[in-house]
Formats: C-alpha cells, structure tokens, sequence
C-alpha cells in the first residue's frame, strides 16, 4: 500500500491488473457477449407487454428540498445494464429488437459542472450514439409511435417521459429482475475487480487500524487506496471500533481514536463500472482470545461457503448457519444447551439478527431475491428470519454474499431477559465481549456445478 501512497498507483494497478477504465482489454473482449444477453432479455420482456421499443432513462440529479445543491447521482440500473455510464443523468438508450441500440447521449453546454466526456471506450462502437445538448433535442430521436413504447426509468420530472405513457410494467420489469440474478462473464469480470478494488482499501484500512488511526481517517485511507470518493462507494462505509461493530450499519465516523483499541469491524465496497463489492472483516487489535473468536468466525463461514453450489436452497444455507452458530456459542462458552434449544428460544437470533446474504451486481442489494421465477411469483423468508433478502435456489453464475454474524446488541438480548432463552445465555461472557461489538465476515462468492468462486478471498491472495 505505500506504493500506491508513493503516487505509483497506475504501474501497480497494471501489474496487478487492476485496469478500472473502460478500455480494459479483457472487459471489452467480453462486453460484445454480454450487451446480446441483455438485449436478448428485453426481446423477451417487450414480447410479453406488447410493446416494440423500450426507452431507458438514467434518471435525473434530485435536489435537496428548498436548496440549489443536488444530491449524488444513482442511475437506473437498467441503463447501467447496457453499458458503464455512472455519470450521466438525462440520457436514454432505445432498445429495439434485431437493431443497434440507440444511446441518446447527454452533454450539456455547461460552464459549471463538467459535462461527460466524449462516449467511446470498449462500449461504445456497439451503440448509435447520437450527442444531444439540449433535453429538448431527444424528443426528435424517440421512436414516433410513442404508444409501442415503453419507458423504463424513474420519472420525477414528466416532461422526461416524452410522452411515453407505459412506464415500468411490473409483468415487464419481472423477467429483467429475475434473468439479472445470473451474471454474464462481462459482469463476473467487473465484479472481480470490484472485490481486488475493495481489498485494496481492506488493506490500507486494516494498516491504519493497527497504526491507531480513528475511525474517519481509516475511512480515508479506505477511499484513497480504492481511488474512490464516498460518494462514488456503493454504500457508506461502515468502519467501527470496539463497541461500535455492534451497530449493524453504524457510519458515524468518529474524529478521534479511543483511549483502548480493541477491536475493528470494516464493512466496506467499491465499484467498477456500476458492478459492486460488499466485504466486512473483523480485526482484533491484539486480544488473543477476541481473535480466537474471529478464527472460529472465520471457519464457519467459509463452511457455509463450503456448500455454495448451484441448486442449493440459499434458505436452506442460512438455517444451516444458525445451527452451526448455536454450536459456536456453546464451545466458546457464550451460551449453554443444545442447538435446537438455542435456536428455537432465539438465542442465535440475538446474537445474529441479520440474514446470511444477498444478491450482488449492479445493485449492492441486487434485485430478484425473493423471485421463485420471471412471473412474479415470490419465495418468503423462513418464519422468524424476516431479514433474509434471499431465498432463492441457486444458479450457476449468481454471484451473492455470504455474512454471518455475531455481535452483543444489548437491544437484543435484553429481550431474552424473562425468557425461556434467559437461562441458556452466559451473560458474564456477554459482559466480557461487549467492548468488542461484534464479528461479520463477508465475502463475495460466485455459484457454480458442484461448487463457487470465492472473488473476495481470491483478490485478497492475489494482493497480499
Ligand atoms: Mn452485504
């Protein structure tokens, strides 16, 4: 990591091959395949609406209530889906089955803000692009037969509708929700180098952490090591010391270092070209049995990763992992009884509240994960895991997380309190843990026949 603090962050990055920029040779061998499969899942949704073109909006900036200042720019995932544009709001793409894709390309004449650069990259032959300067030019360049068209987009503003009048069919929507669940080997290669992007900054940060840096300068040094800004993360970062880890999704940032160090819990992303890393780790700073409890986090998870496969129920997975986690709380002495016990009182519960993962891509939260098909049919959680924001069976090329848990959340186990689970709880280790916050590992994990591809802990072999 000093040398990317040295400033020689390009040559490492290329011998690394961490090319982020959309002129990535092996992004654009693969991108040609991936832009048929999308277009391939639009044929299929505008078949089953009627329709014969779809406009995709990439939205528009939204604006602070009663201010002049806009807040950060998230695009339609949709439009994302065609092609790596994170920084364009106001342009369209029009699909049409059998044709190139139209990409009514945006680039305001704009003193203030920088307007998107000239488009290209390994994209960007595969569009008609047409440029457009004023909002009022794309009218012209949409299909003229507005009522076989339908727009897929988040309107704030309806004069952005070009009097489209179908917007986001639900029926349509549904077959693009669910096909996005697998990757395309484009998707698999961009998310890839979004987990070597994020382990880059789990490095530089866990060096910081060590050094006794606090938590809003460990996040810098997160954000400086993934050339990313905050705004640019898929999501806030979650950097806890000690206690705070017990906070699920704590972002306060403290500005000072606490007195005693004990403990650090990094849930932290990055992206490349709109695809997401979603990665926690959890440091002891130098208490062996903290740490002794980690490496048993540790092996659990990698034991559920263990049983990653295609055709596995993901619910399944997590109903497996509050077994084992009931199994953990005995040996280390936290809690007391026999697994059924402990699950069946919400003893594992308490100490894992969360579910064991999710979808990933263009989406931190990926879309479809409690879709049984493309119809809109749905697969609820299991009673009692409300959480879970996947049970889908699993398919070859779904990339999702794995994150199991264990943290002292007094909120939680208050509730155990006059309960069948009060006397199973050795509330003296509770008390001795309780400093330290919590424990989550997460990795990102690619499904395959008969297995997965771990892309987390391979990018942390590959940049150790
Ligand atoms: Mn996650």
């Amino acid at each position: 990591m000093e040398a990317l603090a040295a400033g020689s962050a390009q040559g490492y990055h290329r011998a690394m091959n961490l090319d982020f920029s959309d002129s990535n040779p092996e992004l654009a061998e693969l991108y040609p395949e991936h832009l048929g499969v999308v277009g391939a899942r639009f044929d299929a949704a505008l078949e089953r609406v009627g329709a014969s073109h779809a406009v995709v909006f990439s939205g528009s900036q939204r604006m602070s209530f009663l201010d002049d200042r806009t807040y950060p720019f998230r695009p339609n995932p949709h439009f994302l889906s065609f092609a790596p544009l994170t920084r364009h709001p106001l342009s369209y793409i029009v699909y049409t089955p059998g044709e190139t894709p139209v990409l009514l390309y945006y680039q305001p004449h704009d003193y203030w803000h920088a307007a998107p650069t000239e488009p290209g990259g390994y994209w960007g032959s595969h569009f008609d692009i047409r440029i457009v300067h004023e909002v009022d030019e794309i009218a012209r360049h949409l299909p003229a037969e507005r009522h076989k068209c339908v727009l897929l987009g988040e309107i704030e503003d309806p004069s952005h509708a070009f009097d489209i009048e179908r917007t986001n069919p639900e029926s349509l929507l549904n077959i693009l929700h669910f096909s996005r669940g697998r990757k395309t080997g484009y998707e698999l290669a961009c998310l890839r180098l979004a987990s070597r992007r994020a382990v880059l900054g789990h490095r530089a940060a866990e060096e910081r952490f060590r050094a006794g840096d606090s938590e809003f300068d460990i996040h810098r040094a997160y954000c400086a090591a993934t050339r990313l800004t905050g705004s640019e993360l898929p999501y806030d970062n979650i950097i806890a010391l000690n206690h705070n880890g017990a906070t699920l999704h704590y972002t306060n940032l403290e500005l000072s270092p606490p007195g005693v160090l004990r403990s650090f819990l990094i849930d932290a992303g990055a992206q490349v070209h709109g695809y997401a890393a979603d990665i926690t780790r959890t440091y002891s700073y130098e208490d062996p049995q903290f740490a002794a409890l980690i490496a048993r986090m540790d092996a659990l998870q990698l034991e559920i990763v263990r049983h990653v496969s295609a055709g596995m129920d993901y619910r399944q997975l997590h109903l497996s992992t509050h077994r084992l986690l009931a199994q953990l709380l005995v040996d280390v002495e936290l809690a007391s009884g026999n697994v059924d016990t402990l699950i069946a009182t919400g003893v594992t519960t308490a100490f894992f509240p969360h579910g064991l993962g999710h979808l990933l891509g263009l989406q931190v939260h990926d879309v479809g994960g409690h879709m049984e098909n493309d119809s809109g049919a749905r697969i609820d959680p299991p009673s009692g895991h409300p959480f879970l924001r996947l049970t889908r069976m699993l398919e070859e090329d779904m990339v999702l997380t794995v994150e199991p848990g264990l943290y002292v959340i007094d909120m939680l186990l208050r509730r155990l309190r006059g309960s069948d689970g009060e006397s199973h709880v050795n509330w003296k280790r509770v008390e001795e843990l309780r400093p330290y916050g919590g424990i989550r590992i997460e990795d990102n994990v690619r499904v395959l026949h008969g297995g997965s591809e771990n892309l987390t802990r391979d990018a942390f072999a590959e940049l150790h």
